[in-house]
């Protein structure tokens, strides 16, 4: 089999690479580990900088973005009792959205299927070849059947645990990493939201964080110990730990329900450079992590996916190479911005297991000039509703 570019990794990365790469007449296979129900199944990113929204509408996949999407001007903080607003609106004129990286990707899906590009599921063992040559191959297997595909580029749109990252050889590869010494349990709950726009919370009893997809369908987050089980926290007692650390107007209001999914996520910070060898290209989760903090995980992966989409069609449509040259560069130069953020506002909200009285002070005297200084609130609307590209 032969393809244009083959694309490891049917996540919202890989698709919307996909997407936008057919509509300039590229072929590209994608290669996914799971199942696409399974894909379909992880709940995830819930908000969407402008940026995104734009790619989709370019890619042609925006009509139910567009109608069920909630527009948000802002966002609010609370420290210990206190609560205030950004307004990403008042301040710079832009806002984010609400829409779930579940429906991203599964109008991704559907669009695919409507274009009748190929998308194999349950590709196991896949192993990308001669990526440092002008003819890579990438080999997987289905059912037990191995399959070999000729290509001229592969996009690494794999993830964090992917295999393209690991195919850069390590003296070449370099890691920048910090791993942070909590988690986020996160619930969704069919219960109507408690407030209209995002609430991050810094309190005693650690991070909280109440967002949402509609106008019943509740998304909360609750900072916890690393060695923390699903298992071990009922509905009952995230509830609790939720209201305990809200200010006493906001925890009041809470609408509990059963949860309709429940999970813990490790908060990392992490960057592979470079994210090109050869005629492999890293996208999205495959070349960098962010702590969730700052919502920045696929909104980082779409800036990567606008470079690198454009630096293909560049390739094709002019034989032009200048693209695909500076792709890494371009890319990591918004990424790394994403980590600041996103490492910032982490440390920001977070209660942390050694920190001091004087560590405490400095946070908060840091969350009273975001409440009280328009040059900080601006900075942080900047970066929260992302940073052009
Ligand atoms: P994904 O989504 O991990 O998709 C990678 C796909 O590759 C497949 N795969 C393989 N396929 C073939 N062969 C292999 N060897 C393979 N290995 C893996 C996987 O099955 C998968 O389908 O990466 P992608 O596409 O780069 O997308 C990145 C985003 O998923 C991620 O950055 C965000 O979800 C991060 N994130 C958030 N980002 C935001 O922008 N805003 C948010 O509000 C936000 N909230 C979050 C988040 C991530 C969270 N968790 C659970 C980590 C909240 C949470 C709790
Ligand atoms: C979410 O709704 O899942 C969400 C929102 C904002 C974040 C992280 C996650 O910063």
């Amino acid at each position: 089999m032969r393809t244009q570019v083959v694309i490891v990794g049917g996540g919202p990365s890989g698709l919307l690479l996909g997407q936008l790469l057919a509509l300039k007449g590229i072929e590209t296979v994608i290669l996914e580990r799971k199942t696409r129900d399974y894909v379909l199944s992880r709940i995830r990113a819930g908000i969407l900088e402008t940026g995104l929204v734009n790619l989709m509408r370019k890619a042609g996949v925006a009509e139910r973005m567009d109608r069920e999407c909630i527009v948000h001007d802002g966002t609010y903080i609370s420290y210990e009792n206190e609560l205030f607003s950004i307004n990403f609106k008042e301040l710079i004129d832009q806002s984010v959205v609400v829409y779930g990286q579940t429906e991203v990707t599964r109008d991704l899906y559907d669009a695919r299927d409507q274009i009748g590009a190929k998308t194999v599921f349950e590709a196991e063992g896949v192993q990308i070849l001669d990526a440092d040559s002008n003819a890579p191959l990438v080999t997987y297997c289905v059912n037990g059947v191995q399959y070999t595909i000729a290509c001229d580029f592969i996009a690494g749109c794999d993830g964090f645990r992917g295999v393209s990252r690991k195919t850069i050889p390590e003296t070449v590869r370099q890691e920048f990493e910090k791993v942070f010494p909590f988690g986020w349990l996160g619930i969704l709950s069919e219960t109507p939201p408690v407030h209209d726009e995002l609430i991050y919370a810094n309190s005693e009893r650690g991070f909280a964080l109440c967002s949402l997809r509609n106008e019943n369908l509740s998304r909360y987050y609750v900072q916890c110990p690393l060695t923390d089980t699903v298992e071990g926290w009922s509905d009952d007692a995230f509830w609790d730990e939720l209201r305990s650390r809200l200010p006493q107007s906001i925890a009041e209001k809470i609408v509990t329900g059963p949860s309709i999914e429940k999970s813990i996520a490790p908060l990392r910070s992490f960057v592979s450079e470079p994210m090109r060898w050869g005629r492999l290209f890293l996208c999205g989760d495959a070349a960098h992590i962010v702590p969730p903090t700052g919502a920045k995980g696929l909104n980082t992966a779409a800036s990567d996916v606008h470079y690198l989409s454009e630096a293909l069609i560049q390739y094709y449509e002019h034989s032009d190479e200048q693209g695909i040259d500076s792709y890494s560069e371009m890319a990591l130069a918004r990424v790394w911005k994403a980590e600041r953020f996103s490492w910032a506002t982490t440390n920001l909200l977070h209660r942390f297991p050694d920190q001091s009285g004087f560590d405490l002070k400095m946070q908060r005297a840091e969350i009273e000039s975001l409440h009280h200084n328009k040059a900080a609130q601006k900075w942080f609307a900047q970066n929260y509703v992302g940073l052009p590209y």
